[in-house]
């Protein structure tokens, strides 16, 4: 079966970025300390009937007071990177206008603290945790959120952009559009999916542009090195069969997932498939326009170009057919005619989105290295869940082991400009809508106790290993099988 290939030996180029990753609102815990300001996750989790365990991230992996310790075990793994957010709220505790100058120092001393330790900032800048204030004047959906989102995003390149090479604007628009606004799993928790994803995505674009725009007019020039790209949530599409309908099918998916922010930023304007389905569905649905809301020319050359390069967040892969669904089906989800299986002998996960399978991530970017010219490729999340946590984590093992490896064929047979890659996530932590109950972590943390100790898991040595050897070394011990006679 595909997990019987074998393994390439060989490395990563020289300069390759090996991260972990987390986010604030799934670590820092403080929620209302120091002046920061309520998020839609603190909404949201307070409201009490959305999270599987009632949790919440009050205190979560309490990093905001233990950022030294999450520095300790950065540096014993040994990435070059750090992959983390800033807590909008934290700055600008309205969401705009007054800054907050204990969030400002609370970054500073933790970028300030990696780089003593030899490793880099990844800065994520917006990692759904949207100050409450902000969603109170419409969110995402409100067409002044550009606005909001340059004024936050200069202040951080203002006081962070002299250290910070890599910045992400947005982590997994797509996960926030459709489940915040559209099916209502995620805060906001806005339940509407015939206009909420369209109209989000189309803010969000706008914004990210903005944000853009303004590092490389004003802030770049003190760091000329840096960039700063977006992060998008991507599942491969492996198509079912070879028939012509499937294989369209496939690529719409790839369209109306992917495609729907990186055509934008790679190519100008949303996939023309998205164009003509949404927009010939709306009709006959009876709507005046398009659900897909139209850039001007104007926009489309504003916002193209504005990434320099693509954040992955690659966990799974899934398999998918032509399904025509009926007109009366208004949704986001019925509009690309597309359904979807995973196939029973892949590996299961802790969670029920993530099956694992390998040779999706290698397909994946050879996809991408096709469809948008080779761009530069982050890896900026990718991982495997367990309900256990415990520290003998040989499942998160092999996912890494067999992930990695091929990405390395990847990027050493096939070509594929990738540059680094990212595990999710440093330590167990919040997550989401499942609360306490997903583990993700090379680490362990105690949630029971508040001192939240973090323990290793196997895992971290294992990923250390990786890194130390930057790829993948033939051990010598490994080929006793060569001595006996077959
Ligand atoms: C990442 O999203 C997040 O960036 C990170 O914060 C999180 O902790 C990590 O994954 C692990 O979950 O069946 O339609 O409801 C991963 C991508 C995409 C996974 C949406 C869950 C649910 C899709 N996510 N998916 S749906």
């Amino acid at each position: 079966s595909y997990n019987d290939e074998p393994l390439l030996y060989g490395q990563f180029p020289e300069d390759f970025v090996w991260a972990l990753a987390t986010a604030s609102y799934q670590i820092e815990g403080a929620w209302n300390e120091d002046g920061k300001g309520e998020s839609i996750w603190d909404r949201f989790s307070h409201e009490g009937n959305h999270i599987d365990d009632g949790s919440n991230g009050d205190v979560a992996c309490d990093s905001y007071h233990r950022y030294q310790e999450d520095i300790e075990l950065l540096s014993e793994v040994g990435v070059s990177h750090y992959r983390f957010s800033v807590a909008w709220t934290r700055i600008l505790p309205q969401g705009t206008g007054e800054v907050n100058q204990a969030g400002i120092d609370y970054y500073n001393n933790l970028i300030d603290a990696l780089l003593a330790a030899g490793i880099q900032p990844m800065v994520t800048l917006y990692h759904w945790d949207l100050p409450q204030a902000l969603q109170d004047r419409g969110g995402w959906l409100s067409n002044e959120s550009p606005d909001w989102f340059d004024e936050y995003a200069a202040i951080l390149f203002r006081e962070f952009g002299d250290r910070v090479n890599l910045w992400i604007t947005f982590n997994e628009p797509w996960v926030f559009c459709v489940l915040g606004y559209g099916t209502g799993e995620h805060a906001p928790g806005e339940k509407d999916l015939a206009w909420n994803p369209y109209t989000c995505t189309h803010n969000v674009l706008k914004s990210h542009a903005r944000a853009y725009h303004r590092y490389h007019d004003e802030f770049a020039a003190q760091n000329p090195t840096a960039q700063i790209g977006i992060t998008l949530n991507v599942g491969m599409a492996l198509a079912a069969n070879d028939a012509p309908e499937t294989i369209a099918a496939s690529e719409r998916d790839m369209n109306f997932n992917m495609g729907w922010y990186a055509h934008p930023l790679f190519k100008g304007n949303y996939p023309q498939v998205m164009i003509d389905k949404v927009g010939e569905k709306s009709e006959a649905q009876g709507f005046p326009v398009s659900r897909l809301p139209a850039f001007t020319a104007e926009e489309i050359e504003y916002i193209k170009g504005t990434s320099d390069f693509l954040g992955i967040n690659h966990y799974t892969s899934g398999i998918v057919y032509e399904n025509i669904n009926s007109i009366n089906d208004v949704s986001f989800f019925a509009d690309s005619d597309v359904a979807g299986f995973t196939d029973p002998t892949w590996y299961s996960s802790g969670s029920s989105w993530l099956k694992v399978v390998p040779f999706g991530l290698r397909v994946l970017m050879n996809y991408v290295k096709n469809e948008y010219d080779n761009v530069p490729v982050y890896i900026t999340e990718s991982g495997f869940s367990d309900k256990a946590g415990n520290t003998d984590d040989l499942g998160r093992i092999y996912y890494y082991k067999h992930y990695i490896n091929n990405l390395l064929k990847a990027v050493n047979l096939d070509g594929c400009n990738v540059k680094g890659y990212t595990a999710w996530s440093l330590m167990d932590n919040f997550e989401w809508a499942r609360g306490y109950s997903e583990y993700f972590g090379v680490h362990a943390v105690d949630f029971n106790d508040p001192n939240r100790p973090r323990t290793s898991k196997a895992s971290a040595k294992y990923y250390k290993s990786l890194i130390s050897n930057n790829g993948f070394v033939e051990n010598p011990s490994c080929k006793l099988a060569n001595l006996y006679p077959k």
